[in-house]
């Protein structure tokens, strides 16, 4: 059953954040926290839920790759060969079964919101949208490329956020010749579509 924000303590999961990570990724972690509270705030989402997903959602960030690997095993989570490959992307998965595990999380929103927030997926939940965005917008990260208009953007439509998010990213990986899992770039074609229909049908700007 769906836990209720209230049934979470905050200030329990942000000390165990503080134990577990670096002070650099605490402090991210914190930003991702505030941001998506106020984008939840924003966009009609559980303002609480929302915020334990950001405070969690870096959770297994500085596990090693086979220790990430054996959670998202035994949390029934597939690892794909490009993860194998680049083990920064099993955190997210890998985030998922331990917030359910270690940090008894049970909400399947904030599970999803863990599990997708690096490289996003088609047909997002408004909590696993916000939570992608507050994670790339947040205070600490620095001026990346139009990050102005991306925060801007951010308060006002969170799919025209995402693409530019993602073309962002796509644009960063490719400079670098780094691999380009599948779903970052299925997850970019996806949202480019849906801005389409929403400004044929007028809706975004
Ligand atoms: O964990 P954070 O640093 O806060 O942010 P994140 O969860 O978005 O992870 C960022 C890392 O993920 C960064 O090193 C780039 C990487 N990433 C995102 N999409 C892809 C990717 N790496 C590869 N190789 N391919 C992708 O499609
Ligand atoms: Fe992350
Ligand atoms: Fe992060």
């Amino acid at each position: 059953m769906k836990k209720t924000a209230k049934e979470y303590d905050r200030l329990e999961l942000i000390r165990e954040m503080e134990k577990t990570l670096p002070y650099k990724r605490f402090i991210h972690t914190m930003g991702v926290a505030a941001v998506a509270a106020g984008l939840a705030m924003r966009h009609g989402e559980d303002v609480h839920r929302t915020e334990v997903a950001g405070i969690l959602h870096d959770c297994a960030k500085k596990l090693s790759a086979e220790e990430m690997i054996r959670l998202c095993e035994k949390g029934d989570i597939p690892v794909t060969s490009v993860e194998r490959k680049n083990p920064a992307l099993l955190h997210a998965g890998a985030g998922c079964v331990l917030a359910n595990q270690r940090y008894g999380i049970t909400d399947e929103e904030i599970l999803g919101a863990i599990r997708w927030h690096t490289t996003g997926k088609p047909g997002m939940t408004t909590m696993e949208k916000i939570v992608f965005i507050a994670d790339y917008i947040e205070p600490g990260r620095k001026d990346l490329p139009g990050m102005d208009a991306i925060r801007e953007a951010a308060f006002r439509d969170l799919d025209e956020a995402l693409v530019m998010i993602l073309k962002n990213t796509l644009d960063y990986l490719e400079s670098r010749d780094s691999e380009i899992d599948p779903m970052t770039r299925d997850t970019c074609d996806y949202y480019e579509k849906e801005l389409k229909k929403k400004r044929y049908n007028g809706i975004a700007g």
